[in-house]
Formats: C-alpha cells, sequence, structure tokens
C-alpha cells in the first residue's frame, strides 16, 4: 500500500471524516491490501495524533469524538473483511470481552474481539463499562475459557483488578483466564492485579490467549498454573 494513501487514511481521522475514512478504506480492499496492515498503518496513528492533541489541549472532546466515528467507519469496512478471512478457522476457545466499568472506550476493545474471532475463537462482546458481575454472569453463562478487560482511562484500570477479584469470588478462577489490555495497561500493572497476561496491541492479545489456552491444556495436566505476557 502507497505511503500516500496511509497519510490520507490518518488525516481522514484526524479530521474527523467518516466518509473519506471509509471510501479509504474501500479502496484499500479493492487494491488487495491486507485489513489489519491498513488498521495498524493507515489509521491508529490518525487516532495517536488526536490523543495527542487533546493532551495538549489543541483539540477538544467533540472533535475527538468526530475521530472517533470516522474510526469506526473505516473499521466498519475492514473489521468484516478480516472476520472473513478468519471464518474458515476451527472453534480455538471461548473468550468473554469489554471494556472496565465507568469507561466508554470501544475501538481498541472490539478490534482485538474482530481478530480473535478471525483467529477462530468464539468471542461474546459485552460492549463497554461492563462491570465485574456482568462479567463473572457471562463467562460462567457460556463457560468461557478466557475473560479479556480492556480499559484506556487510567481511572478504570482498577475495574479491572475488580473483574478479577469478582471471578475469584464466584470461584471461576484459576479455570477462567483473565487477559488485559488498553493504553494505560502495562505487564506491571496487569502482574500487580493478578492477571494471567497482558497485551499490548491487538495481535499480541490473539498470541496471547492462544499460549495461555495451550499452557492451561499444560497445566492441567501438570497441576500448574501459568503466568504470559506478550507484546
Ligand atoms: Co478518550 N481518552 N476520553 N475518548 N481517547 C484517551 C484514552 C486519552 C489517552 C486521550 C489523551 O488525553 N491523550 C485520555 C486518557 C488519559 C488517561 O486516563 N490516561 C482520554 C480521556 C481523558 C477521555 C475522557 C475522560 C475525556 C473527557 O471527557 N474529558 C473521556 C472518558 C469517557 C469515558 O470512557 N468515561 C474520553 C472520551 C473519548 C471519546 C468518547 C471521545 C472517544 C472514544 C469513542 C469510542 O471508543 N467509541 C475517545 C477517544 C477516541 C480517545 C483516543 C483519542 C483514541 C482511543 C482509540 O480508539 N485508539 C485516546 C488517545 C489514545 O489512545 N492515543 C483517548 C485506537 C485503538 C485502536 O487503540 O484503544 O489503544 P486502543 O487499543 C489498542 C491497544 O490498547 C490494545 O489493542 C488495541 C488495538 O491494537 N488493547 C487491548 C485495547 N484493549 C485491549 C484489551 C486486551 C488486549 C489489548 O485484552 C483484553
Amino acid at each position: 500500500m502507497p505511503i500516500d494513501n496511509f497519510a490520507a487514511m490518518r488525516q481522514s481521522i484526524i479530521d474527523g471524516a467518516p466518509d473519506q475514512a471509509a471510501s479509504l478504506a474501500k479502496q484499500a480492499l479493492a487494491q488487495g491490501a491486507a485489513p489489519l496492515e491498513v488498521i495498524d498503518q493507515g489509521f491508529v496513528p490518525g487516532m495517536s495524533e488526536v490523543g495527542e492533541q487533546f493532551a495538549q489541549h489543541k483539540i477538544f472532546l467533540p472533535d475527538m469524538l468526530a475521530s472517533a466515528e470516522a474510526m469506526k467507519a473505516a473499521m466498519g469496512v475492514l473489521e468484516p473483511e478480516l472476520k472473513r478471512q478468519g471464518s474458515e478457522r476451527p472453534m480455538a476457545g471461548t473468550v468473554v470481552l469489554g471494556t472496565a466499568k465507568g469507561d466508554i472506550h470501544e475501538i481498541g476493545k472490539t478490534l482485538v474481539g474482530t481478530l480473535l474471532t478471525a483467529h477462530g475463537f468464539r468471542v461474546h462482546d459485552l460492549g463497554v463499562d461492563v462491570s465485574g458481575e456482568q462479567f463473572a454472569a457471562k463467562a460462567r453463562e457460556v463457560a468461557a475459557d478466557v475473560v479479556g478487560v480492556s480499559a484506556l482511562l487510567t481511572t478504570t484500570m482498577r475495574g479491572q483488578r475488580s473483574v478479577i477479584e469478582t471471578l475469584d469470588r464466584e470461584g471461576l478462577r484459576p479455570r477462567i483466564k483473565v487477559i488485559v489490555g488498553g493504553a494505560p495497561v502495562t505487564r506491571r500493572w496487569a502482574e500487580e492485579i493478578g492477571a494471567d497476561g497482558y497485551g499490548k496491541d491487538a495481535q499480541s492479545a490473539v498470541a496471547l490467549v492462544k499460549s495461555l489456552l495451550d499452557k492451561h491444556a499444560v497445566a492441567d495436566r501438570a497441576g500448574a498454573e501459568a503466568h504470559i505476557v506478550c507484546g
């Protein structure tokens, strides 16, 4: 994919232009580009720039919202293709996914879910602003192997800890593994709250879930436990 196209994609997000973003995404797919490359190299840099400008008070909440709408328009084109590419794969495990209580950031979490689906996992996406109790109820209902909790705010990272505490309290761990991720989340935080792993981005989240489930199978046999970090 030519660099000019990536620059235009990035700009469509900064401009908060959903039609332009969707049209660039369609063009890229028509030219045979890989959807994940388009997301990571074309559109996500636009979101990062918007985040920096917001932090420096150069733009304000409505601008960030417009950029998020543009990002969602691009994802609306690219995510079905990502899923389609993985649709022939066998079922690899069940994941319950959501964004922590009090947090409404959904784009990164949804991308993690799409990529997991593309890799053969059955994903139950609970959306945003999800409590520990909601995670636990769904995990029990669908016999989840993994619960994934996204958080984009330093204040809502605490919600990740509370999901783990709820699952512990309800006796669902260690059978169910918990992974955490999101821009402010670190490996250290994951270790501190007793998560089973941390994914830096959507691709490492997939690698992490795969290794956890592999290790889980081994651990079941050996009576041991595993803690993994990807990315
Ligand atoms: Co908000 N916001 N926001 N925001 N927002 C950030 C996160 C911020 C860093 C911007 C900034 O100040 N620089 C800042 C947080 C500061 C902090 O706490 N550290 C911030 C703030 C302050 C706020 C508000 C408080 C603003 C206000 O109201 N004054 C408010 C909070 C609302 C709330 O949640 N209660 C708010 C609101 C919003 C919008 C609604 C306008 C919008 C979200 C719209 C939506 O999602 N529908 C928004 C946006 C768009 C952003 C930025 C610009 C972009 C986030 C994004 O979508 N990135 C963001 C700045 C930034 O991150 N650079 C910012 C693209 C996405 C693909 O990346 O989400 O990081 P990301 O996901 C990645 C990885 O993190 C990882 O994989 C993904 C794909 O690679 N990952 C996981 C994510 N979840 C994972 C889970 C895993 C594993 C990996 O396992 C379970």
